[in-house]
């Protein structure tokens, strides 16, 4: 009884450093991250998991003794602490959990940072009152100083690992084959707690590394075989009619297809591109297919027609592997390939990255003339980049590939007063009602650079390839969204709907223009470029196929593994008809559900593989 009792007063403080823990991330689940719980199981799952990992993380203060360990239990409950924050943080932009390659983009940090003051809250301080207790505590002298009992620790640590058996147990009663089967980074969350789905996002990550090391050149042929099934022949009537022409790429940062043709108060949101759109090719069923690599994911797919990462930035975990991407390919046809975008170089590890996609040169933030008035948010506005740009442009070699990332369009929508053309919306999201103003910007920009081009006579001689990068409007402004749309709610097939982006082709002198309705995405962007050259395709390894081919198949798969076809969207599970999204039996779905997984995981086994240095 006695000994009950030492041990309960000698682990007196650390357990109220566990239950501030454990309470702390249930009331943040609840509050700062939404997390639904559809029954009375999830809710005790939801309340039960932080248990286990706070146990482990605060037992590895009992490996000291003395005042060490009482101070102990406050800094690893400071480190869980900030580990939640970083989260909380990074969900309000993302709507999604950090993973260990993002953690490392350590680079990108500082250039978030005038997003990061907008992410943040008064109301976060909540998140340090029990640290502000229990250092009060410590410091009135109340809490008495232990030796250290190694069997205590140790068997403290094995009581975490159970706690964690226990849980998973229940976890999987609600959602079975949790860690094996793909996921989704909230339901691991849900189910097993923030700290433990970082424990095992890290075991993930060392995985994929380890996938290299015993990748073989036989695993190649089986994407061979697989690819070749896929190709499809181009047009013949536009197979070559870029050839020798300069080719511009405009990635337009988060516009979504939703703001095309719209207007808000009788104004247009996106004039120049409705009128452009009249005068090209126009694919109003193109979907982005990034993950959380977003701009670099677009570039990623633009550029090998593979898919990004499902988690992470592929840009950062494999910039290191054999690519056969776009910018050499061209590069060995003659052409001069670059990227203007006036950011640091190292952001999203372009610099790196760059080189082995092949592109010849990188007109970054030390190419442009950056200062307050001409910059933004994220910095300069892109109407002072595409004028800069012209210059930059000229002093290339021809014919060139150049692509220009705009910037003006990023979270959080920020745009001085001479820049607004039109009105913001009027709801109860910010960032919902900001978005429209800086679209409309862009779309201003956008002009600007035509006419410019138009000015300087550059215009004849080049084909333009506009799209959008990713969304801009995550799911966390779907009420906002819903009022925009005139809809009830967002459903999951209106959120799927929600990732098309704009696509346009156009060609000077060329009198076809036409809207095409065939769905399609980002991967296949590389192929159309491909054949639009003249430069034959059938031998790479992609995952796209051109945009023209009149035998493409109608289909996209997003990066999450939803997809959509001609009459049907699969997402989460469930199959909706088009176009009003009713729910219908999956056999209508099943038939592309194969195609979907071995598109995604034969992409997925060349980059973790690094598979194309056999090739
Ligand atoms: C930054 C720009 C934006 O250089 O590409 O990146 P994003 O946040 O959209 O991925
Ligand atoms: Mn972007």
């Amino acid at each position: 009884m006695t000994n009950i009792k030492s041990i309960g007063s000698r682990l007196h403080f650390w357990g109220l450093g566990v239950f501030f823990l454990t309470l702390k991330t249930y009331i943040l689940y609840k509050i700062g991250f939404n997390i639904p719980a559809d029954n009375y199981l999830q809710e005790f799952i939801l309340i039960i998991n932080p248990i286990s990992s706070a146990v482990l993380l605060l037992g590895l203060s009992l490996f000291f003794s003395g005042k060490m360990r009482n101070v102990m239990v406050i800094v690893t409950s400071a480190v869980a602490t900030i580990i939640l924050y970083l989260n909380l943080v990074y969900y309000r932009f993302f709507s999604d959990f950090i993973t260990l390659p993002v953690l490392f983009q350590t680079n990108n940090a500082k250039n978030l940072s005038s997003s990061v003051l907008e992410l943040m809250a008064f109301q976060d301080l909540f998140l340090i009152v029990d640290l502000l207790i229990l250092t009060f505590l410590l410091l009135k002298g109340k809490i008495p100083t232990v030796s250290k009992k190694k069997v205590e620790a140790f068997a403290i640590v094995g009581l975490a690992f159970l706690l964690f058996f226990v849980n998973l147990q229940i976890a999987h009663k609600e959602r079975s084959e949790l860690l094996t089967r793909s996921f989704d980074r909230e339901l691991l969350v849900k189910n097993i707690g923030m700290i433990n789905y970082h424990i095992y996002d890290a075991f993930i990550q060392s995985q994929s590394k380890t996938q290299r090391v015993f990748a073989n050149g036989s695993d190649m042929e089986e994407v061979i075989d697989y690819r070749n099934q896929l190709y499809k022949e181009p047009d013949q009537d536009l197979f070559g009619i870029a050839k020798d022409k300069n080719i511009i790429v405009l990635s337009l940062e988060s516009i979504q297809s939703f703001v095309i043709n719209k207007t808000l108060d009788g104004e247009e949101i996106t004039p120049f591109l409705n009128e452009l759109i009249k005068e090209s090719y126009y694919f109003d069923n193109f979907y982005h297919q990034t993950a959380q690599g977003k701009t670099s994911d677009s570039e990623f797919l633009l550029a090998n027609s593979l898919f990004g990462r499902d988690s992470g930035s592929v840009f950062f975990t494999h910039s290191g592997n054999s690519f056969n991407a776009l910018p050499e390919i061209l590069g060995e046809d003659g052409y001069h390939t670059s990227v203007m975008h006036a950011n640091n170089k190292s952001f999203w590890n372009r610099d790196v990255m760059y080189q082995s996609l092949g592109y010849d040169s990188f007109f970054d933030i030390n190419s442009y003339e950056v200062n307050e008035e001409n910059s933004i948010g994220w910095g300069l506005k892109d109407k002072d980049f595409f004028e800069q740009s012209i210059d930059l442009l000229k002093s290339q070699p021809e014919p060139y590939f150049t692509k220009f990332i705009t910037l003006t369009n990023h979270f959080p929508f920020e745009l001085g007063e001479e820049d607004r053309l039109i009105n913001e919306f009027d709801s109860n999201s910010g960032t919902l009602n900001r978005y429209f103003p800086t679209v409309r910007y862009m779309d201003d920009a956008v002009e600007h650079f035509f006419t410019r081009m138009k000015e300087e006579g550059m215009y004849e001689d080049s084909i333009f390839i506009l799209y959008g990068d990713h969304y801009g409007i995550s799911e966390n402004h779907n009420k906002a969204m819903s009022m925009f749309l005139n809809k009830e709610e967002i459903t999951n097939f209106d959120t799927i709907q929600l990732q098309r982006v704009p696509m346009i082709v156009h060609i000077p002198g060329h009198d076809v223009h036409e809207i095409k309705n065939t769905v399609s995405g980002q991967i296949d962007l590389k192929p159309t470029v491909m054949h639009l050259l003249g430069i034959e395709s059938e031998y790479d390894i992609q995952f796209g196929s051109d945009l023209f081919s009149p035998e493409r198949d109608s289909f996209a798969v997003l990066r999450d593994g939803s997809f959509i076809t001609d009459d049907y969207v699969y997402t989460k599970g469930v199959c909706y008809s088009k176009p009003y999204g009713w729910e219908t039996i999956t056999s209508n779905c099943e038939p592309y559900m194969d195609k979907a997984q071995q598109d995604l995981g034969y992409s997925d086994k060349i980059i973790y593989g690094d598979l194309l240095r056999f090739y």
